[in-house]
């Protein structure tokens, strides 16, 4: 069966391979999966058929057969525990791998994602310069320490695997801020994994997506034809 997953009709980094629906596309791609694609609108993201997929109204979503998963973080999981390529088959080894895919979601991704809200909503006040410089300094925080853990190797922990994948996209989170640039090990890190073919396949199918272009990428994209939501920052 093929899965299929949502993604914005209209995606506020107009398809530059930011929004969620990015990390699952790219696991799809790593493993060989083909899958569809439902694009939703920001409307319809909020409305009772797309929250009885995703309680919190938002997306990725992925349904194959009678299973319905949301979180990005969970449907990468189960494609890489359904699929090979994407865990070790060593039990040590795949519990650590595992261990960096929380540590992105967990311990990286969040400081990004609040630096990211206080720009939303934040920056007409009057405090927002102090509040940024300490946001942007626990950020530095943990890509220090995440340095100095990779070091000079390849992957964070032997091969690539959903635990790369993850780090990545919560690295990539920050294109445009030269902060991953500080850190030349991480940003040669981030390179390797927009490097590979199963990534550039996942991020043209996502693109192609806000161009209107056609994709070699093997996902199938339905719109169900309703107008743009509001462009509201919400990635
Ligand atoms: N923790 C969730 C976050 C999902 C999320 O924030 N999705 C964004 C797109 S990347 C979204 O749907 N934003 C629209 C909204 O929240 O209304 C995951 O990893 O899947």
């Amino acid at each position: 069966m093929t899965p299929t997953i949502t993604a914005f009709e209209r995606s506020p980094d107009r398809g530059r391979g930011q929004a969620r629906d990015m990390r699952v596309r790219w696991a799809l791609e790593e493993v060989g999966q083909p899958y569809d694609v439902r694009l939703v609108s920001f409307r319809e993201m909020k409305e009772p058929a797309h929250r009885a997929l995703h309680p919190f109204g938002q997306i990725p979503t992925y349904e194959d057969g009678d299973l319905a998963l949301f979180e990005s973080g969970a449907i990468v999981f189960h494609i890489a525990e359904r699929h090979g390529g994407l865990l070790p088959d060593d039990a040590n080894a795949r519990a650590r791998a595992i261990t960096w895919m929380f540590a992105a979601l967990n311990t990286v991704e969040p400081p990004i994602v609040e630096r990211e809200q206080a720009s939303y909503v934040e920056g007409d006040k009057s405090w927002y310069e102090e509040r940024l410089a300490v946001l942007e300094e626990r950020i530095r925080n943990r890509l220090g320490e995440l340095s100095r853990r990779l070091g000079d190797a390849e992957w964070l922990d032997g091969a690539f695997s959903a635990g790369d994948l993850m780090m990545v996209m919560v690295l990539r989170r920050l294109d445009g801020m030269d902060i991953v640039d500080d850190y030349p090990n991480l940003s040669a890190y981030v390179a390797r994994g927009e490097a590979r073919p199963a990534f550039k396949r996942a991020f043209a199918a996502q693109l192609a997506v806000f161009t209107g272009a056609g994709s070699a990428a093997p996902a199938r994209a339905r719109s169900p034809g309703s107008g743009p939501g509001p462009m509201d920052g919400a990635m």
